[in-house]
């Protein structure tokens, strides 16, 4: 499926990408759009969450984010000068449904008209994501993910965005990572809506799951046939230090709850014995399951989003340790801090795990991968009307290697996502990471192309990635 040659323009060897590889960039209304007052949007758990103080950095909110819902057009140039095949976005339920169920506010679905319309007038794929974490705050007043209406309007309102644009968006995805919206913001409650709630935080699992299920089965059934739904979830790559039976142990804990509690549903397995086991003593959290819910989770799906980032390292907690740590689940684990490389925001660097990721979910997962978002967080300095993001160019082009060795060994990946096109609102950290291929300044909202931005142009230009150094631009 892929090739190394020679880049002959400067006489090195590259690592060629499927013909057909789908290359893009990621971002999510909350994170981007701003404008969140106008058009008859609703608020969501994030308004709430940032407006409460203490919750996110700086006391940072949705506003004015990235200006996106204003700026779409001038940030469609970018990605067009990128060369950016297609474009990862989230649909902003509030805006959609404000208090979502009932009528359509037509000026919300009007603005994903022209983003939609002006990415397919420079030739970029839509790839819409329904739910990037921003719940209108009626449902959640009404028990949010943890009760299972939630899921039904879920589908409901996945159903209806998906006919008002299905003339012309043809890739959707459901959720973007269940496992954040469940155990970060009914677990440890460091998401919104910010519960702390571990037994709620599996029933939301459960509901999400359900709501993906549903309205796979509900896009689906009024679909032409050439639409693809997918799942996006957030998986991890666990990492231990010692291959003996403590060890392996504590790594399949971690595997249990935050990837089989995910894949083996969907695959038609059912929720993992041992995750019940683990999880008994919250009561039976699974009682939320009924007749017909599994089979509904199970709704074949097209492909699967990866998003990647860090590796996580666990190992057996010390003796005596009881706890189950920040998630149920977890009794005898620690989760270990990172060590050797790491990002600006502290998170460990390692393309290897990537690798492996992709290599496990290549045997585990019946359907094509796409990664669907991956990327890292440095301090950016423009200087000179440019940003030289060493740390970011280097993660990105490690990590587009690592895509490259999956690939090589015979896994189905279909596509590359960049996170992310923009700098933009990171939930509770606020606007104080940065994750953009391209810097916003926020106070002006002028765009830069980064370094990374034009590498990846650079990659998408060749369908290659060099197979060492870094200057691929
Ligand atoms: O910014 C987030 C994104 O919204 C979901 N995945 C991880 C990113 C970096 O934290």
């Amino acid at each position: 499926m892929t090739a190394t040659d020679p880049d002959t323009r400067v006489g090195r060897e590259l690592l060629r990408f499927p013909p057909d590889f789908l290359w893009g960039a990621a971002t999510a209304a909350f994170q981007i759009e701003g404008a969140t007052a106008v058009d008859g949007r609703g608020p969501s758990i994030w308004d709430t969450f940032a407006a409460t103080p203490g919750k996110v950095a700086g006391g940072d909110t949705g506003e004015p984010a990235c200006d996106h819902y204003r700026r779409y057009a001038s940030d469609v140039r970018i990605m067009a000068d990128l060369g950016l095949r297609a474009y990862r976005f989230s649909l902003a339920w509030p805006r959609i449904q404000p208090t979502g169920a009932g009528p359509v506010e037509p000026r919300g679905l009007a603005f994903y008209d022209r983003l939609v319309d002006e990415l397919l007038a420079h030739g970029i794929q839509p790839v819409a994501t329904l739910y990037h974490w921003d719940l209108p705050q009626a449902l959640e007043d009404r028990g949010g993910w943890r009760d299972r209406d939630t899921a039904h309007r879920f589908a409901e309102y996945a159903a209806l965005a998906h006919a008002h644009l299905a003339d012309r968006v043809r890739t959707w995805t459901t959720l973007n990572e269940p496992w954040c919206s469940a155990f970060l913001g009914y677990g440890t409650g460091v998401h919104a809506p910010g519960l702390v709630d571990p037994r709620g935080a599996l029933e939301a699992a459960h509901h999400l799951l359900l709501g993906h299920g549903l309205a796979v089965r509900a896009m689906r059934s009024a679909a032409p046939a050439d639409h693809r739904f997918s799942l996006v979830l957030n998986l991890c790559s666990v990492r231990v230090d010692h291959d003996d039976e403590t060890h392996r142990a504590a790594a399949h804990k971690v595997d249990g709850l935050q990837n089989r509690l995910f894949l083996d549903p969907l695959a038609g397995r059912g929720y993992p014995e041992d995750v019940l086991a683990e999880t008994a003593w919250l009561g039976d959290w699974s009682r939320v399951v009924r007749a017909g819910d599994l089979e509904a989770v199970a709704t074949p799906i097209d492909w699967l989003g990866v998003n990647y980032y860090s590796p996580t390292r666990v190992a057996p907690a010390p003796a005596g340790q009881v706890t189950d740590g920040p998630f149920a689940g977890l009794r005898g684990v620690a989760l270990l801090p990172p060590r050797g490389e790491v990002t600006g925001f502290g998170w460990e660097v390692d393309a290897r795990a990537f690798t492996d990721l992709l290599e496990r979910l290549g045997r585990d997962v019946p359907v094509p991968l796409v990664v669907t978002e991956n990327g890292s967080a440095f301090v950016d300095v423009v200087a000179g009307g440019a940003v030289l993001d060493t740390g970011r160019t280097r993660y990105l082009v490690d990590h587009l290697r690592a895509v490259h060795a999956a690939i090589a060994r015979g896994v189905d990946v279909r596509g590359y996502f960049a996170w992310s096109l923009l700098d933009n609102f990171e939930w509770a950290a606020g606007y104080s990471q940065r994750f953009g291929i391209v810097h916003v300044d926020y106070a002006t909202q002028v765009r830069t192309v980064k370094r990374s931005g034009h590498t990846l142009a650079g990659v998408i230009r060749r369908n290659a990635v060099p197979a060492s150094g870094y200057d691929v631009v």
